[in-house]
């Protein structure tokens, strides 16, 4: 389904080499019909632009924001600092650490800054796209129908396959 309206989440990631997990915050939104932003924003190569993307999001009419990062994954609690909106934050893969660096530097944030954070890898950043479209779903009734029928297929498809042994 094509998103069609001015989008409310902010998909911000470290780096490109983090777009194949991001991809599943996308894809699942784009199921969903919810609009998205997608930009590289490093907290560590492109400081001031993370500066700026924070303080504006809520002025730019963003609701919520994804961050994913890798690593020293400093991305997502720097964004929830300096800005009032909701920051999920998902912890990317690394090679080094298996990506344990990356939830550890995302998920243990200071009390009074709070981050929403996800699975490590591409289970976390589809969960975050899903998560996202759940709260705007608090007020779109249409989105909220879209999460039904793909929580009804899901369920279904589980149902209808019940032996392990099979495809
Ligand atoms: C982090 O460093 C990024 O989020 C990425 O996960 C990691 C490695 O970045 P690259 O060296 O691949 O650009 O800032």
């Amino acid at each position: 389904m094509t998103a069609i309206s001015q989008p409310k989440v902010a998909v911000v990631m470290g780096s490109k080499s983090d777009w194949p997990t991001m991809a599943e915050a996308a894809e699942i939104m784009d199921k969903l019909g919810v609009a998205y932003h997608v930009e590289v924003v490093s907290a560590h190569r492109t400081p001031d632009k993370l500066m700026s993307f924070a303080k504006s999001a809520q002025d730019e009419g963003f609701d919520v924001i994804i961050a994913g990062a890798g690593g020293a994954a400093h991305l997502p609690g720097m964004i929830a600092a300096m800005t009032p909106l909701p920051v999920l934050g998902v912890p990317v893969q690394s090679k080094a650490l298996s990506g344990n660096d990356s939830l550890l530097s995302i998920v243990q944030m200071p009390r009074g800054v709070a981050v929403g954070t996800l699975a490590i890898g591409g289970a976390g950043a589809f969960n975050a796209g899903l998560l996202a479209s759940q709260m705007l779903a608090l007020h779109d009734s249409a989105i909220a129908e879209r999460l039904n029928s793909f929580r009804a297929e899901q369920t279904q498809v589980v149902l209808d396959n019940p032996d392990p042994r099979e495809q």
